[in-house]
Order: structure tokens, then sequence, then C-alpha cells
């Protein structure tokens, strides 16, 4: 968590959509330390410092240490920072650690001889080293630490005078990447379109509910509703019954912890919006036929189209033999119902409904709704996932392979082409 000590430890320049992030900061008591820092021990006024002395001689202690956390999703960060020894020479060392790994090793002995006299004692040389540092990194947290070690003599110090730490951030609504333009992740409510040149987190379409594309397949899978699982919250929304006010969600049926009571004669409907650009549609659901059923059935209807999928029960069936819920003497069934049909329209109203005739019959739980998406980013219609049909003015569907055909600009910059017979060849 941000506090506001931390808000003003760090000077934040960049804006979160920006690809870096800078934090540039130094005062000494947001840090902590193993030993006694201050600042008065110290370079005058011109340079920026704070410094552990060793009254010394004995041998070296004191540790210099940040964790930094809530760092945004970012692929790599640059560390740059300042190290002082000042006045005396001696044979101690000041190693930086980033996440417990050491980077550099400052040693002492150069104050002395080769440094100017701007810090503490005057006569005595001060030495000041910059290092950078760029590491891969990803973890919303990272510890720098300088360590010094090694024998130190009389009337010395040494100190840090500069700290800067630049992230580089993943991808707008990345949650994880490998590089700026190649996610792994993609926050809850996006999924990860990934192409040629760069990765992209667009939005579910049932937003903010989350779904997954496969990057195999082409197939989008919106959230899982009435999951049987899930939260009861989550798995209504959107979703009217007719007549209104007689869908029951989130009920239980036997050891089925979570789902959703259509009751008999009436049926359920649901309207997605801004589906992205696809082909196909698939819908599964598990569908509980509880008690007597005679040939009753269940249907997935296209309001605009009609039915498309119906599942028939009857309970007098052999194979039925286990009671789950209802009438304890007489056995339940739970199958799966799945309907996959040509659609093309980015809005998608499907309706799920019974016919049999008495309460409490019909349950039904883990809906999930899959869309077979266009997955050039130039395609307007394909007939499968990676085989675009029609492309965006400028582009022309280029077969590759049989089962591969992607938008290709047309030549010379035209903005309608076809592609020949034997180009196709
Ligand atoms: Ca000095
Ligand atoms: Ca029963």
């Amino acid at each position: 968590m941000i506090t506001s000590i931390y808000l003003l430890l760090f000077l934040v320049s960049a804006a979160s959509a920006q690809s870096t992030e800078r934090f540039t900061f130094f005062n000494p008591n947001n840090f902590s330390t193993d030993a006694t820092f201050s600042s008065t021990a110290c370079c005058q006024s011109s340079i920026n410092c704070f410094s552990q002395y060793h009254a010394g001689p004995f041998t070296g202690d004191g540790r210099f240490y940040k964790n930094i956390t809530g760092l945004n999703p970012h692929w790599r960060v640059n560390i740059y920072y300042g190290v002082l020894l000042l006045d005396s020479n001696n044979s101690g060392y000041v190693t930086f650690y980033a996440d417990g790994r050491s980077y550099s090793q400052t040693t002492f002995y150069n104050a002395y001889y080769y440094g100017s006299d701007n810090c503490r004692y005057t006569g005595y040389n001060d030495y000041r080293s910059t290092y950078s540092y760029t590491i891969y990194h990803t973890n919303s947290h990272l510890l720098v630490e300088w360590v010094a070690s090694g024998t130190y003599y009389m009337n010395q110090a040494w100190g840090i005078n500069y700290f800067e730490l630049t992230v580089y951030r993943c991808l707008q609504n990345c949650s994880r990447c490998t590089e700026q333009y190649r996610c792994l992740e993609c926050e809850p409510g996006f999924y990860l379109w990934k192409n040629d040149t760069i990765d992209i987190c667009k939005p579910c379409p049932n937003y903010p509910y989350n779904c997954t594309l496969d990057q195999t397949t082409g197939i989008l899978s919106l959230s899982v509703e009435f999951n049987s699982i899930g939260s009861i919250s989550s798995t209504v929304t959107n979703w009217t019954s007719m007549p209104s006010g007689y869908f029951v969600c989130c009920t239980t049926c036997g050891s089925h912890r979570i789902s959703s009571l259509i009751p008999s004669t009436r049926n359920i409907t649901k309207t997605w919006e801004n589906l992205p650009i696809h082909c196909e549609v698939n819908f599964t659901m598990n569908i509980f036929s509880v008690d007597t059923w005679s040939d009753d059935y269940v249907f997935l209807e296209l309001p605009d189209e009609g039915q498309i999928a119906t599942i028939t029960f009857n309970s007098e069936d052999e194979t039925r033999t286990e009671n789950i819920c209802g009438n304890s003497t007489i056995p339940d069934e739970i199958r799966e119902l799945s309907a996959r049909f040509p659609h093309t329209s980015s809005s998608l109203k499907a309706r799920i409904g019974t016919n049999v005739t008495s309460l409490g019959k019909m349950y039904l739980n883990n809906l999930t709704l899959s869309i077979a998406l266009c997955y050039d980013a130039n395609c307007l219609a394909c007939s499968s996932p990676f085989v675009c049909t029609q492309c965006i003015p400028y582009y022309y569907p280029h077969p590759t392979r049989s089962d591969y055909q992607k938008c290709k600009q047309c030549p010379g910059g035209a903005r309608k082409c076809e592609v020949s017979n034997k180009l196709y060849l």
C-alpha cells in the first residue's frame, strides 16, 4: 500500500499510460539502516548526501536499504545511484544489492588518492562514484541495499548521495510482460491478443467479468455464468426472466453448491453486446433435470432465429438411477447442453427455457459462451479464426495455407485489391 510518506518520497515523473515511470528520491529518513547514519557527517551543501561515520578502527558494518513496494507491472528497471567514500583511505568496500544479488563494489581505497575534497574534513580527499544498472525485473517490490564491509580506520565515512529508479512498464492493462510489447497476462476483465509486433490487452465483451483467449484456437471464452463455485452476486447480471421475477439465482441441488433455477414454463434471456469480430459461437452449460420428466425438453433459442439446441429428459430412463435433489425417491440427471453455430453480429441475444410443466424441475449452472474470433487485427470477416475472408480497406486476404489467410497490404497503396489465381497457386 502506498502511504503518504511513500508519495512524498517518490517524485513520479510519468503518467501511468507512459512506458516508463521514474522515481527520484533522496531523503535518508525514508531508508532503513542497520547503523547510525547522519547528514551532518557528510558533504557540504553543494552535494546532497548522507553517510555513516566510523570512529574506527573496527571491522565494518552498516547497511542502508529500502524495500520499494507497489511498483506497477513492469519488465525491467534501471537503478542509478552514487556512492561516497569520504576523507580517509582504508581497505573496506561498499557492495550494492538488488533483491539480494550483488551488482557493484566500491572500494574505500580510492577515496584519499583519487577524489576531490568536497566533504567533511578539508585536506582529506573524497570520492564519489555513480553506477547504473538495467536489470530484468517483474516483481512489484524491489529491495535495494548498500552494505559496507571490511576494515576501517580512524575518521572516515561512507554514504550514498543519489538514488533513481526507472521502471519500464508493461503495456496498458497488462499485468505481466517479458518486454514492452510482449504481454504474458492481462489484468482481470481483459484478454490477451497476441500479434506479430505487439500484444494488446482488450476488454472482455462482458466487462468487467473475465474472459480468456486461447491463442492456438482463436476461441474467446467469456466468463462462466451461474458458476457452481463462483460468487453469487456476479452470476445473474443482465439476465431477465419471462415472466419477470421468476428467475431464482443460486440455490442448491444436492451437493451442487450454486446452481440457478428456472421454474417451469418460464425462460431467461440475456444479450451480449460489443462482441469482437467473430464467425462462430458456442454455448455450453450443465442442465439439471430434477424428478419427473416425461420427454420434456430444455431449449436454447436465439429469439431472432428460433431454437438452436434442445435436450430431452425422461425420468423413466433406466440409466437414471441417482437422486441428486428434490424428491429423494425419484432419480435426477445432469447433462451438458452445448450449441455451436455460425454467428457474426456484434450483438447476441440468447434465451434458455423449458417446457416441463411442474415447478422446481430445472436448474442450470456453468454456462459458458465462447466465440471464435477473426484473429487478424485487420480482418472484417472470417470463416474460421485464422482464415480471414474480408479485410479493412487497403488490405486483402492473403492465402498462405489452406487454414491460414491473413490480411496483407495491397500493393502500391491501393485501397482495394484482390489476390489472383496465379498468386493463390
Ligand atoms: Ca574531505
Ligand atoms: Ca430427485
